[in-house]
């Protein structure tokens, strides 16, 4: 028998669900636009994951699987609807993924089935985060996620030290998943690997972001660029920076790509994060930069600064001061929804076209990297405006 307690908490939800999310006219930048609400948070996810729902064995119907958090999804628009695969944080700390589908992109995301599984490949593996979902061109959708294990080289006493790596799984219709051998590079930790849509010279092409820790970068550049023979046994030999991270930028401390790039008819446009230190711990910001069409790794366009960053209540979270993307998509219209989550915490949406993000990648100006050339450059705009206000 069902406790009746349930029913009162399926009825509550269902009005969180189903309401409608609306564009923020508050926040203007005409680069993209806000959205009033998340689109998804903790409170969304469906009341039989987290509670056994029998009177008989939960007769005070208490919580027994609590969920801390949804954030970091992967996204794809697949057979008319959008979907988000989400990174669903227990309150035990792991990770798992979970699907959520909507009809517009913007509300009434709903979780589906149950969480995802696959064969258990690698005993190790303790956490998984942060999936990439890319529709290639060979036909399959593939998903490329942090895989993190305890670091086997760590002293006993050490509980903490951890080694991330790039795994790989692919499916065809969003419910049934194979799972491949973890990706294979140079560097000994690896995060954010993110599979390019489209073959390159005959081989499969990554971003990847080669690190030496699991927090710091270490010698690590960058976004590197690496390219694979076969997807079943991947290997990649080189990793060659593309976007180095600099001084004094927004990309200080370390930078990672997010999604798979867009395709443009003026380049592929890539949405990545930067981070810098602060006294009150790592920022993370969302930034853009273009790449050629025919050498996806040569960088054409970057515009200075940051594209998105924590907005208001988007500051504070479990991990304050973050905003983090790894899910974009692109519909038949020429709209792009990108998915970034805030504080490691909730998720949201920001809406843009295409027409709008070429016209800021390629028309905003690049970081002059010094403050004196800084004010010179926007003196340059005043000084322009002012003939026009005149
Ligand atoms: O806590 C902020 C982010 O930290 C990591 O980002 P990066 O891979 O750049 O180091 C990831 O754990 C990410 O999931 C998280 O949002």
């Amino acid at each position: 028998m069902i406790h009746e307690k349930y029913y009162e908490l399926v009825a509550e939800q269902e009005k969180l669900l189903s309401k409608e999310n609306h564009l923020d006219r508050t926040f203007y930048n005409g680069i993209y636009d806000r959205f009033e609400n998340p689109v998804l948070t903790r409170h969304h996810v469906p009341i039989h994951w987290r509670f056994d729902l029998s009177k008989e064995t939960n007769p005070l119907f208490l919580e027994r699987l609590g969920v801390n958090a949804t954030f970091n999804p992967g996204a794809i628009y697949f057979e008319g609807k959008y979907y988000l695969v989400v990174r669903l944080e227990g309150v035990d700390r792991k990770s798992i993924f979970a699907l959520a589908e909507s009809d517009n992109g913007v509300d009434n995301f709903r979780f589906i089935d149950t969480p995802l599984v696959w064969d258990d490949i690698d005993e190790s593996e303790t956490n998984i985060y942060d999936m990439r979902l890319v529709q290639h061109e060979d036909g399959w959708i593939y998903g490329i996620y942090c895989s993190e294990s305890k670091d086997p080289s760590a002293p006993e006493h050490d509980t903490s030290s951890a080694v991330a790596q790039a795994a790989l799984v692919r499916t065809k219709d969003l419910k049934r998943w194979d799972r491949l051998p973890n990706i294979q590079t140079p560097s000994p930790q690896q995060r954010n690997v993110v599979l390019h849509p489209e073959f390159v010279d005959g081989q499969y092409a990554f971003y990847t972001r080669p690190q030496d820790g699991f927090i710091a970068t270490g010698s690590g550049g960058g976004i590197a660029f690496g390219l694979c023979k076969d997807i079943l046994d991947p290997v990649i030999d080189q990793e060659i920076v593309m976007d180095e991270r600099r001084y004094h930028t927004i990309t200080e401390e370390k930078n990672g790509q997010g999604p798979a790039p867009i395709k443009t008819d003026k380049g592929w446009i890539h949405i990545a994060h930067g981070v810098r230190n602060t006294a009150a711990g790592l920022r993370y910001v969302l930034y853009v930069l273009a790449t050629s069409l025919d050498e996806p790794n040569k960088v054409i366009a970057k515009p200075g600064g940051y594209f998105i960053a924590p907005f208001d209540d988007e500051r504070v979270g479990d991990v304050s001061n973050v905003v983090f993307c790894n899910g974009v998509i692109t519909n038949d219209q020429g709209e792009v929804f990108i998915y970034y989550a805030s504080s490691d915490t909730r998720i949201h949406v920001a809406k843009t076209t295409i027409e709008r993000l070429v016209d800021y990648t390629f028309h905003t100006p690049r970081d002059p990297l010094r403050s004196l050339d800084c004010a010179k450059q926007r003196k340059s705009l005043i000084e322009s405006n002012r003939s026009l206000l005149k």
